[in-house]
């Protein structure tokens, strides 16, 4: 069947692939440099290099010499408070305009804000978790990571970064609290840990690659998060080590992420993808090969279609929809099966 497909000119994708998910722990003042194998994004792309930071000043230094006026901060002490001692929920986009967002759940009510540094949840928490920058800090109060992805500024469209780093307050365990990084694939990147501390205490983690290859970063954020309130740190004659966090510092999304929503195969013979992040010139990829594609007049970023890519369809066989940007930028893989849709397009 495919010898009897027409000779159409077409470029060959190389889709990278990252090694084996790797954990790292690191100690208090000692800076890792570390190497992941490439993920030719194009094949002219070099491998992303990684650097571990335990100093907040030396991270945002370090962001700042690589990527200027890319940074943004997050100290949570701006948001408002109609009482004194209080803790509440705080929206996942209310960052936004920082272009970050604090779940990749829309809608999650578990992202706690608090200027009491959480004593009136729990009279004993305050002790444990004194804020780093007064006088507001954060927690995720949720079983699983605190999952923070990021967004251009047009404050919707997937972005990729290339930095993250935050404030730990009291991590008392081994390999409960840190970050764990993923690429538009879901693929991990790197896990790192904060190394166990007094009681109390404040530690910066962060983790700069060399180019932005970040979708999400995940903040480990101790041990028995739905339970936070409720069960005493292990410091407090409990087992779990609760954990907060304060600062975030992050380089904002600066890569395009082109993210696919649907894909129809038309009647009148063009296969359509719509999603949005979709680059001038972004090309449809079926099965690791690009096509000749053509952004919609009306909405460019959000709307391709592709007479070329239609030909290498074949009815009722699966095939790998991707979409690339001409900066290389790939989107995660949609499996489609054909069956031409009626269509007045
Ligand atoms: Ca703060
Ligand atoms: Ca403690
Ligand atoms: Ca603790």
């Amino acid at each position: 069947m495919k010898s009897d497909l027409p000779c159409i000119p077409r470029r060959r994708f190389v889709a990278g692939r990252w090694p084996r998910p790797f954990t790292m722990i690191f100690s208090l003042a000692i800076l890792a440099i570390g190497m992941l194998s490439s993920v030719p994004a194009s094949t002219a792309t070099p491998p992303a290099f990684f650097t571990v930071f335990t100093s907040k000043a030396a991270f945002e230094a370090a962001l700042d010499a690589q990527a200027p006026n890319t940074r943004f901060n997050v100290n949570w002490d701006g948001i408002g408070f109609a009482s004194p001692n209080s803790t509440k929920a705080i929206a996942p986009n209310t960052f936004v305009a920082r272009q970050i967002l604090l779940d990749t759940n829309s809608v999650s009510a578990d992202l706690l804000v608090s200027n009491d540094n959480f004593g009136d949840l729990r009279a004993n928490y305050a002790a444990n978790f004194p804020t780093f920058s007064p006088k507001v800090n954060f927690k995720l109060s949720a079983a699983g990571p605190q999952k923070n992805v990021f967004v251009l500024a047009d404050r919707v469209t997937p972005a990729l970064s290339s930095a993250f780093g935050a404030i730990f307050t009291d991590v008392e365990k081994s390999n409960t609290s840190g970050l764990v990084f993923t690429d538009q694939f879901g693929k991990e990147l790197g896990r790192f840990f904060v190394p166990p501390g007094a009681n109390g205490l404040n530690q910066f983690l962060g983790v700069i690659f060399s180019r932005p290859v970040v979708a999400r970063v995940d903040v480990l954020m101790g041990e028995r998060g739905a339970d936070f309130g409720d069960v005493d740190d292990v410091s407090d004659g409990g087992t779990a080590d609760v954990v907060v966090t304060d600062d975030f510092v992050f380089q904002r999304g600066v890569v395009k992420l082109p993210t696919i929503k649907s894909v129809a195969l038309r009647s009148n013979g063009v296969l359509g993808v719509t999603g949005i992040g979709f680059a001038d010139g972004a090309r449809i990829v079926i099965n690791g090969t690009s096509h000749d594609t053509v952004n919609n007049p009306t909405a460019p970023d959000r709307r391709l279609g592709s007479i070329e890519a239609a030909a290498f369809i074949q009815p009722e066989r699966n095939v790998l929809v991707q979409v690339v940007n001409p900066d290389g930028t790939l989107s995660k893989g949609v499996l489609f099966s054909s069956k031409v849709e009626q269509s007045d397009e």
